[in-house]
């Protein structure tokens, strides 16, 4: 198991990325951090910053006052690539045993997270992606693959330079992508009648007649986000890669599902850890057209709002196991409604298979369980229905310490946050 894509309790090294009015945005963070005095401290250090591709503008050092054999130093960096930062801290104090100080990203305590109150203030999530493009992991089938990384690049720009209102970009997929999408595809089709859900079921034959859903045809975001407007009000925005769980969520709570338009890499179509583009269209998307798996996917992002850090945690792990990996009961038979299961050909087979673990869905357990990104789940949860998973979640925000309450309103766009104090 590779830990690196397991999410543990109470790792929230995602979770960091909101400070009000800070320059950590896009412009300018300050760090100082302190080592002890020997050959070669330094240059570890600045090797760590060079590995996750972070430009350091300014550095100065000093003995430090504090501890006689320890030398302090000041740096600046471009903050453009903030969650590959909070990796980079996080090694320092555990890899390297360094004291980090962060001095613009410091959080005052008590002070609410950031969060966006009009539907033009998701444009801000675009440039904070966690990994894509030509940044691809070491592991990723796609990494040694010059053709497949600058195909990357091209998503990733569309996806950068998409604003709030504008048509999405319609892209022109290569032979190869098709041929993948049509496997993909294809198998998926045939296992959907007794694996998918009745509304999953419900939904595809419409797909297939309004937004070109076929083998020999990747369809179109603007074409779908069309659709989904229509039936649910929900909305597609192109994004480049994933984005931390916080700004994720954020999205949901204005009906926005941020979607990845790349493939998976021709090589693995059964399965990828990564959304892609087969991964919204086939497991997110008909779902979201259904009135009352919109409303919980909603209702997880309006509890996102301003909560703080732990508790994002906990949403995104109930989102984990429900939007992502969700089984649900129809009469005496279990299906999938999970999109991460309805997108893969090789989980969708095992979770409906005697292998995996199958527990009923408690949202005060759910929402500790750990879990892997980059294989099957060995533990699965069950829904009675989405209108009994919304009220489970409406409990469960009422849990959250947040000093105001928040409510869509569909007219404006906008959050309206209401005083509890
Ligand atoms: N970002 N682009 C994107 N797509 C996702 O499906 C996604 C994400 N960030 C986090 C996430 N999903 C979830 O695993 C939860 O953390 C919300
Ligand atoms: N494993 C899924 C697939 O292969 O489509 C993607 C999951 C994304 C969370
Ligand atoms: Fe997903």
């Amino acid at each position: 198991m590779d830990s690196q894509h397991c999410k543990m309790n109470g790792d929230s090294f995602q979770e960091s990325s909101y400070i009000e009015d800070s320059p950590s945005k896009n412009g300018v963070i300050s760090l100082i951090f302190s080592l002890k005095e020997e050959v070669g401290a330094l240059a570890k250090v600045l090797r760590t910053f060079e590995e996750k591709g972070i430009n350091l503008t300014h550095i100065e050092s000093r003995p430090s006052r504090l501890n006689k054999d320890e030398y302090e130093f000041f740096i600046n960096l471009e903050g453009k690539n903030v969650p590959a930062l909070d990796k980079i801290i996080k090694s320092l104090r555990t890899d390297i045993g360094a004291t980090v100080h962060e001095l613009s990203r410091t959080k005052k305590k008590d002070t609410v997270p950031w969060f966006p109150r009009s539907i033009q203030e998701l444009d801000r999530f675009a440039n904070q992606i966690l990994s894509y493009g030509a940044e691809l992991d070491a592991d990723h089938p796609g990494f040694k693959d010059p053709v497949y990384r600058a195909r990357r690049k091209e998503f990733a720009d569309i996806a950068y330079n998409y604003r709030h209102g504008q048509p999405i970009p319609r892209v022109t997929y290569t032979e190869e992508e098709k041929k993948t999408w049509g496997t993909v595809f294809r198998e998926l089709k045939s296992l959907y009648p007794t694996h998918a859900c009745y509304e999953h079921n419900h939904v595809f034959p419409l797909l297939e007649k309004y937004c070109g859903y076929r083998e020999d045809n990747i369809p179109q975001l603007e074409d779908i986000s069309n659709f989904l407007q229509s039936c649910t009000g929900f909305r597609l925005r192109p994004v480049a890669g994933l984005l931390s769980s916080r700004d994720f969520l954020a999205g949901l709570a204005f009906r926005v599902f941020h979607s990845t338009q790349y493939i998976r890499h021709a090589s693995k179509p059964m399965y990828t850890p990564e959304p892609d583009i087969c991964h919204e269209l086939l497991g997110h998307v008909p779902l979201f057209a259904d009135p009352s798996f919109a409303q919980f996917s909603q209702e997880i992002g309006l509890a996102s709002l301003g909560a703080p850090d732990d508790f994002i945690e906990k949403l995104a792990t109930v989102y984990w196991f429900t939007v992502e990996f969700g089984l649900c009961k129809e009469g005496d038979s279990l299906k999938a409604y999970g999109a991460g299961l309805l997108s893969s050909f090789g989980e969708l087979q095992y979770c409906l298979s005697d292998k995996p673990e199958i527990r009923p869905l408690v949202l005060e357990k759910t929402a500790v369980q750990e879990y892997c990104v980059t294989e099957f789940q060995p533990i699965y949860y069950v829904a009675e229905s989405f209108k009994d998973a919304k009220e489970k979640l409406r409990k469960f925000a009422q849990t959250i310490p947040r000093p105001f309450s928040v409510r869509y309103n569909p007219y404006t766009q906008r959050i309206e946050v209401l005083d509890n104090a």
